[in-house]
């Protein structure tokens, strides 16, 4: 008799992680943006997934999926569980979606063994968690915390859509919003599993690890303008060239980030203009997203970054401006959900790891209303926010397997 698991909790989860992949925008590729036909196809489809699995389940104001079994009590604090649906562009498929699918798979299972919970288990698939259409964050998981800023209702999207107006092609709701917002003293806590979207489980060959604490982001966008002129007529020693400007930049975030411990920093995009092979860039606009584990180094490294850019602006005759539109506070997880989730991995016979996470998760807006923890699941590679992102069925069997074990310890 082996002692080798049937995989079958891992296999449901691949198997509904197939059935949401197909919700995409963009043809031949999953981009799947808060508040987009995707994004209503896949809230539709997991809504569906919930009820199947004898979930109670609604579609919220602001688009977030809830599903809900009472259990025996319930007017007991109730557990959540929980990640996102939405997606970067030309994502990965597990990014979020695993979180959503292995709350529901470990309710089916909660069912299919005839065991009732004492407490109301809940599972949301939260929709605005990579901030990549508007500029806001976290907002349907915040609005859960009741931090949710109505200014960012006005928030508009590269094509100048208003958050409002699309929540309402959506079928959601604007004035729905601070109904959203849960009482503290009704949740007992909130567990999210996500990849774990960095190299370090597998570089220790481990399937599951412990996340200790969120790292802190702040995300800016940076305008530089200069002078348009000839390429072939105006002199280098002459030139107020954006581009150039903004190459210099790039090396001082590089440098910022590369000198400290722990620390990263990003430009994502950059958008040159009038963007001719001839033509002296007169303007660029980027981004600049910037991380640490410790909030007062993440600050000290964006000012550096911030008064190394003006200087170079002003030596080369262009102006620099810089607007920071988002700010994530450094999260740590709850010490007690996280020796929860420890007991529950060596119960599988995996030795607990604990890790900081580079990447914020919907568990950061979760930590301002109840105590939150994560379970990290190795990922091919540790890539993620591309195409390739990829899991083991063993891995996904592993991660159901822990998260089963937690959850029937904690709502016992
Ligand atoms: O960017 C992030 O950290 C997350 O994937 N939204
Ligand atoms: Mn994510
Ligand atoms: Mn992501």
């Amino acid at each position: 008799m082996t002692n080798q698991p049937d995989l079958s909790l891992g296999r449901r989860v691949m198997a509904m992680i197939e059935d949401l992949a197909q919700h995409t925008d963009e043809y031949g590729r999953l981009t799947r943006l808060y508040l987009s036909p995707a994004h209503r196809a896949a809230a539709d489809s997991t809504l569906e997934i919930m009820r199947k699995a004898g979930l109670s389940a609604h579609i919220d104001a602001l688009g977030s999926v809830v599903g809900r079994l009472d259990g025996s009590n319930p007017s007991a604090p109730a557990l959540l569980i929980g990640s996102h649906i939405d997606s970067v562009v030309d994502a990965g498929r597990y990014d979020g979606n695993l979180g959503v699918v292995l709350g529901i798979v470990v309710a089916e299972a909660l069912k299919a063994e005839g065991i009732v919970p004492s407490c109301p288990l809940e599972i949301v698939a939260f929709g605005d968690e990579e901030n990549v259409r508007f500029p806001t964050n976290l907002s349907t998981s915040y609005a859960f915390a009741g931090r949710y800023d109505e200014a960012w209702l006005d928030g508009r999207d590269a094509d100048g859509i208003a958050l409002r107006d699309a929540l309402i092609a959506f079928g959601g709701d604007p004035l729905g919003v601070a109904a959203l917002a849960r009482d503290p003293a009704r949740y007992r806590g909130y567990l999210e599993v996500h990849i774990e979207q960095g190299p370090q489980l597998e570089a220790h060959d481990l399937p599951v690890g412990i996340v200790s604490a969120i790292n802190g982001i702040t995300r800016a966008r940076a305008h530089v303008i200069g002078e348009a002129g000839h390429a072939g007529t105006v002199p280098m020693n002459m030139r107020r060239d954006a581009l150039a400007a903004v190459a210099e930049m790039i090396g001082i975030v590089e440098r910022a980030s590369s000198t400290r411990t722990d620390t990263v920093a990003t430009v994502g995009v950059a958008q040159v203009q009038p963007g001719a092979i001839n033509v002296i860039p007169a303007r660029v606009d980027f981004t600049l997203d910037a991380r640490s584990p410790d909030d007062a180094v993440r600050h000290a490294m964006v000012q550096d970054i911030v008064t190394e850019c003006e200087a170079a602006a002003k030596r080369r005759g262009v102006t620099f401006a810089i607007e920071p539109f988002m700010e994530s506070p450094a999260t740590p997880m709850s010490k007690d959900l996280m020796a929860q989730l420890e007991e529950a991995v060596r119960s599988i016979g995996v030795k607990p790891m604990q890790l900081a996470s580079g990447a914020g998760h919907d568990a950061v807006a979760m930590a301002n209303l109840c105590p939150s923890a994560m379970l990290f699941v190795r990922c091919k590679g540790g890539i993620s926010h591309n195409p390739a992102e990829s899991i083991t069925v063993e891995d996904a069997d592993a991660a159901a397997r822990v998260l089963l074990t937690a959850v029937k310890r904690i709502v016992a």
